[in-house]
């Protein structure tokens, strides 16, 4: 056998042992899902185990200037009719604030003042939107990383849900979404502001929307209100972590 081989054979085995190890990590999880949820869940639970693997400590791309799409469309709620949102849109958002609350050691309210003062991080990516279309946009906001710092989620916490201020189907159901911590404390997570360096327009989320960008569009909330830490997404709404999750079956883990 040449050294090549020796080392090819090396590194097959250790390929194997890496494998083996991931397939139990699955197996735990599969079991562990299947006593709680149904059997349709476990392959998502899978692939985001997978995903999560991959994925790991991994940045989404990020582009130039010359890259920018020369205009950011705009999708789903593009002006909210509800009337307080409305409100507080003809008050310049002076009134509104982004409530932290849920799990948290130090439950908070920030106003966009606030949040503008804290540190800032601008990030220019691609929205992958899964009606099949992409544009990519220079986002300005406040790493939820850093507001989950001053908020403190208690150990239980698991997820966060997001709620938005835009109700949809003529006004029952509320737009809302969730990630995990993981999530949430990633790098290139934000709670945006600002678009290709003017404030957000309101048809893309103002006064805030959330970036996530290993995820597809439909994770990013617009119209941010609040923010809850949760044990679980499950008594939201119709239990799937997000409104389109329970209106038509999509993925909660949206990786891209
Ligand atoms: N509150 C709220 N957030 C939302 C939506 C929405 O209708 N309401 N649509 C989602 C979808 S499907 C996409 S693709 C993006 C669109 O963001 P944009 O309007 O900035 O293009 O927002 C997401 N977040
Ligand atoms: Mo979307």
């Amino acid at each position: 056998m040449s050294s090549t081989d020796r080392g090819r054979r090396r590194f097959l085995t250790g390929l194997a042992a890496a494998g083996g190890a991931l397939t139990l990590e699955g197996c735990e999880r599969i079991g562990a899902t299947l006593l709680g949820a149904s059997v349709l869940d476990v392959g998502e639970r899978l692939s985001e185990t997978v995903h999560r693997w991959l994925a790991a400590g991994t940045m989404a791309q990020e582009f130039t200037e010359a890259d920018l799409s020369p205009t950011f469309r705009a999708n789903g709620t593009e002006s909210p009719s509800d009337a307080a949102y409305q409100a507080l849109a003809k008050a310049g958002f002076a009134d509104w604030a982004l409530e932290i609350r849920g799990l948290v050691e130090k439950p908070l309210k920030l106003t966009l003042a606030e949040l503008r003062a804290m540190p800032a991080r601008t990030q220019i990516t691609r929205h992958d939107c899964v009606e099949g279309w992409s544009a990519i946009g220079k986002w300005t906001g406040v790493p939820l990383a850093h507001v989950l710092g001053l908020a403190q989620p208690k150990p239980e916490a698991r997820y966060l849900v997001l709620h938005c201020a835009d109700t949809m189907e003529g006004g029952d159901v509320p737009y809302y979404e969730s990630i995990g911590m993981a999530d949430g404390y990633h790098a290139q997570t934000i709670l945006a502001y600002g678009l290709n360096g003017a404030d957000l327009p309101i048809a893309n989320g103002a006064p805030l929307r959330l970036r996530v960008e290993r995820q597809l569009g439909y994770k990013h909330a617009k119209y941010l209100m609040a923010i809850e830490a949760v044990t679980s997404y499950a008594g939201f709404h119709g239990g799937r972590g997000g409104y389109w999750e329970d209106q038509s079956n999509y993925q909660w883990y949206a990786g891209i």
